[in-house]
């Protein structure tokens, strides 16, 4: 792969959709072609799944969702990801597979077992090339959430799916802490900006 790809994860409201652009502009500062999507989404497909699992009138079971998840992961990977990464560009991906562990898995208790399974299928080998885990108390992340609009889904979950998903999250920047790199995003926004750029730079 002549590309980079770098993912951010984190409870929902940690973050990350506000430090994207920021090393969006680090990453085109240091010359390199960079691209953002997301997932679940990224793709028309993706999309369309994106919708049915933030419904919070949808009836998924744990197995439907993470099924889904690698639905839409499949697509966006075959016909977004892997095809940037070809053009050598940087790709910017909000939420990927660590997400999947800690939601359906941590959150819904769906086994690591079969959820690498799913991950094995559908990666291939593949693996980011840097995660960025915004890391924040749930109770700060959901005071965070837009108070606009109605919950999604998984919005709407208690505050111990948000704790296990935490833990989730947590456990896994310690198990792949050659890719992950955890960030205290309960400090000040331009405290968050210098460990994001310094991590980002690391593969520039
Ligand atoms: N999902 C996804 C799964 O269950 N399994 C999977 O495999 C995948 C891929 C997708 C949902 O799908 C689930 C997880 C999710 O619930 P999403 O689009 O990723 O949802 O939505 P959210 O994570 O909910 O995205 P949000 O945009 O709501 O949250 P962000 O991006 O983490 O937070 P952000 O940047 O919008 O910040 C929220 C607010 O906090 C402020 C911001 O200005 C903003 O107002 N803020 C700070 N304020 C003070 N100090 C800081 N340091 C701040 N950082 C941000």
């Amino acid at each position: 792969m002549l590309g980079k790809f770098i993912t951010f994860e984190g409870l929902d409201g940690a973050g990350k959709s506000t430090f994207i652009p920021f090393a969006q502009d680090v990453i085109s500062r240091a010359g390199h072609p960079v691209v953002r999507t997301r997932e679940p989404g990224g793709t028309a497909v993706g999309e369309s799944i994106r919708k049915l699992l933030l419904d919070p009138s949808a009836q998924l079971s744990p197995e439907t969702e993470a099924l889904l998840m690698f639905a839409a992961r499949q697509q966006h990977l075959q016909s977004v990801v892997l095809p940037a990464l070809d053009r050598g560009q940087y790709v910017l991906c909000d939420r990927f597979t660590d997400s999947t562990y800690a939601y359906q898995g941590g959150g819904r208790g769906i086994p690591a077992e079969k959820l690498a399974d799913l991950e094995t299928w559908v990666h291939q080998g593949f693996q980011a090339d840097l995660t960025l885990l915004f890391d924040v108390e749930e109770s700060i992340s959901q005071a965070r959430l837009k108070q606009d609009r109605a919950p999604d889904r998984f919005e709407q979950e208690a505050a111990e799916f948000h704790r296990k998903v935490r833990q989730s999250y947590r456990e896994r920047s310690i198990q792949y802490s050659d890719r992950i790199r955890l960030i205290d995003a309960g400090r000040a926004l331009e405290k968050v900006k210098v460990d994001v750029e310094k991590y980002v730079l690391t593969i520039c």
